[in-house]
């Protein structure tokens, strides 16, 4: 059985979480509390030494961040593809990834909100601001980008990888209280992946460790 370690609000467990869903794959979870420090505790650290989730565990095969756990469990369990079969249309979906992977999310995570925080002495208003900042700058790049890319989902008809890291993204932009509505098509592709079974059984509320 896959072990997946991750935490029921994060973003990057939330990611392949989906993959897993939409492939109908079984698997085990352990909460990792990242609100009481869990993750830098000695014994997840042994699990997995940066100290982040999500780490997958599959027999003997043990890999961390998200992007490539979500690859790994692609390319070995094939059923429900989510790369598309174009070379255009697969850099497409890799172009939205690392738009959200590399230039979204490693500014907004929580360790970094706690620097700003507890470091750097900023109050919750300017927090609030950067991490809505960096968000509102890639989703206006990303909005017109899809314009071009979208069908249903992000890339075309497929739900594909880009959609497993859209959704996430916007989940946590939600509860950083943004309007979408400057970002039409990303509201329109959300829309139509939060009617898919998978994505209801992936999403934070859905998980055994989530709290009011
Ligand atoms: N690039 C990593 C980022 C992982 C990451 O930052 N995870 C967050 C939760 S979304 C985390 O574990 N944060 C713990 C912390 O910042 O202390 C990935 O994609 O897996």
């Amino acid at each position: 059985m896959l072990q997946l370690f991750g935490y029921w609000r994060s973003s990057a467990s939330f990611r392949v979480r989906l993959v897993l869903q939409l492939k109908g794959l079984s698997y085990e979870q352990h909460p990792v509390n990242l609100r009481q420090g869990e993750q830098r505790e000695k014994a997840y650290r042994r699990v997995n030494p940066q100290g982040l989730v999500p780490f997958l565990i599959d027999g003997e095969v043990q890999i961390g961040q998200s992007v490539a756990i979500m690859e790994y469990l692609d390319e070995t369990y094939p059923a429900y593809p989510l790369m598309p079969s174009a070379a255009e249309d697969r850099a497409r979906v890799r172009q939205i990834v690392n738009m959200i992977a590399c230039d979204i999310h490693p500014l907004n995570n929580l360790r970094v909100l706690n620097y700003l925080e507890q470091e750097l002495g900023q109050g919750k208003a300017h927090r609030d601001k950067w991490y809505c900042h960096w968000i509102d700058e890639t989703f206006t790049a990303l909005e017109q980008l899809l314009m071009t890319t979208a069908g249903v989902y992000s890339v075309g008809n497929e739900v594909t990888l880009a959609d497993c890291m859209l959704v996430p993204q916007v989940y946590n932009a939600r509860r950083f209280n943004m309007t979408l509505s400057d970002y039409p098509t990303i509201e329109r592709i959300v829309a139509n992946c939060e009617q898919l079974q998978a994505f209801i059984q992936a999403a934070p509320a859905s998980q055994p460790d989530a709290q009011a």
